[in-house]
């Protein structure tokens, strides 16, 4: 609170009156509001001092809302019975109801058990090493390149847990704006919201390559390798490893050849992010092709890693940051840089989603049920995908060609609908998205596809 904030001298205020009570040292204090006053009578004279309830915090203005996590809050306070959430990307079941993986149930219940036995063996909590749990690392790597791979035998591959997807990103461009002062970062466009946030407060300037192309509701090839090749040498590029998020197109295998050529060709240093493994295909390897392939061309990588989609532990940030140096010496060096950038910003990382991670990858039976999954999870979705275009394209009589639904790859769809129309389809049909026209299907039920596509039909000719 601030206080001394109006200070009155006045003869005209009694001293004596009851409500003020000032004793006999002359002192008083009154309670108006929120503010208190406080008196003090000197040679006749009366002081008054008010004390506003006036924050610190006053020139803090209002933040927005998040433009993907503030969805699910206006989700929340929607009544109706008919709404539908299809902004934030985490999967639902057929019933629309969150998703628990069998194998992590199975592995939780053991780790319980495990935790509980260590506990009275008289071990403790302590900390975890800064860079996490040695087991995970291990895994994480191998689920990223595969277990035989070169850079992994080499031990050219610094690996430190991360907070999942977003805080290893953060982490990678700690080490960027550290060591790499001045460098750029080349940012799809459009891209995942939060990556711009992630870039600018870690102080790592960034620009954008041109990713989407709205005439043909596709990949603008041309111009994304046009931009990449336009950047100075040494640009970091950002590169979503599969599923690309919004717009849910990837580059064919070609293209990734071509595009890795023109980033070797400029000593570009490819970012990977990898929030998705296994999500798009349903296969594991299949999905970290992009990555395996820029490694194997012997380029130095960096690759940000989640779990919070492919083994559905959202809450519990586990991701890793990797970076992929061409010698085992300056992996190591890495490695003990982003210990030291984690340091001062989280000291070292939770225990509980690691465990998980290194329980199921490092099981081969447990490996197998999560793969099982995986494919089940990605099977919905290409499911409610195909009869979201069969219910749009029967009931849309206007002649407008929906196939990109379908070449559209991983969580989500990027419909093309502008503000307006997203705002229509949340203001009138209670379909929950983000502004961009993008809608999560692992959000979205078989049984409420043909509402989506009257949604969408209506949004699409009726709003401009
Ligand atoms: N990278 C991409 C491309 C993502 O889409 C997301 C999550 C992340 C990283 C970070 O996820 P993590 O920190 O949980 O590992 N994107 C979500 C959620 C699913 C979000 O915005 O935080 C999305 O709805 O876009």
């Amino acid at each position: 609170m601030a206080s001394a904030v109006l200070s009155i001298a006045t003869q005209c205020v009694s001293p004596n009156a009851s409500s003020l009570s000032i004793n006999e040292t002359h002192k008083g204090k009154a309670k108006l509001g929120g503010s208190t006053l406080r008196f003090s009578k000197s040679s006749g004279r009366i002081s008054m001092t008010v004390a506003v309830n006036v924050s610190r915090f006053e020139g803090i203005p209002m933040a927005p809302p998040d433009p993907i996590l503030g969805v699910s809050e206006a989700f929340r306070a929607d009544t109706n019975d008919v709404k539908l959430n299809l902004g934030v990307g985490a999967y639902r079941t057929e019933e629309l109801q969150p998703y628990v993986l069998n194998v992590v149930k199975k592995v939780y219940v053991l780790s319980l058990m495990a935790e509980n036995l260590m506990l009275e063996r008289g071990d403790n909590k302590e900390y975890l090493p800064i860079e996490g749990l040695a087991a995970f690392n291990k895994a994480t790597a191998e689920l990223l390149l595969g277990a035989d791979n070169p850079a992994i035998k080499e031990q050219r591959v610094a690996t430190v847990q991360g907070l999942s997807g977003t805080g290893s990103l953060r982490l990678g461009a700690a080490l960027i704006e550290r060591y790499f002062p001045g460098s750029k970062v080349l940012i799809s466009a459009p891209t995942w919201g939060n990556h711009k946030n992630i870039f600018n407060d870690a102080r790592v300037p960034w620009s954008e390559y041109r990713y989407y192309d709205p005439r043909t509701v596709g990949l603008d090839f041309e111009g994304m390798i046009e931009d990449i090749k336009a950047a100075p040498e040494g640009t970091f590029v950002l590169l979503h490893g599969c599923a690309h998020n919004p717009t849910g197109i990837d580059p064919t295998p070609e293209q990734w050849e071509k595009i890795a050529d023109v980033i070797q060709q400029k000593n570009h240093i490819p970012f990977f992010d990898v929030a998705y493994q296994g999500f798009a295909s349903g296969s594991l390897d299949e999905d970290a092709a992009s990555v395996r392939l820029f490694v194997a061309r012997g380029m130095e990588v960096l690759v940000a890693q989640s779990y919070s989609k492919n083994l559905g532990l959202y809450a519990e940030r586990i991701g890793a940051m990797n970076v992929i140096s061409s010698s085992s010496e300056s992996a190591t060096r890495v490695k003990s840089q982003l210990k030291r950038l984690a340091r001062p910003m989280y000291s070292n990382p939770p225990v509980h989603g690691a465990r998980i991670v290194a329980n199921v990858v490092g099981t081969p039976v447990l490996f197998d049920e999560w793969k099982a999954e995986m494919e089940m999870m990605a099977g919905r979705i290409k499911n409610v995908r195909q009869k979201l275009y069969d219910s749009i394209s029967s009931k849309d009589k206007s002649g407008k060609d929906w196939s990109f639904i379908l070449k559209q790859i991983g969580m989500f769809s990027y419909t093309g609908l502008n503000k307006n129309q997203s705002d229509n389809m949340t203001n009138k049909w209670h379909v929950y998205m983000t502004k961009d026209g993008r809608i999560s299907l692992a959000g979205l039920s078989l049984a409420k596809c043909e509402y989506l596509a009257d949604a969408i039909i209506d949004s699409y000719h009726n709003v401009s």
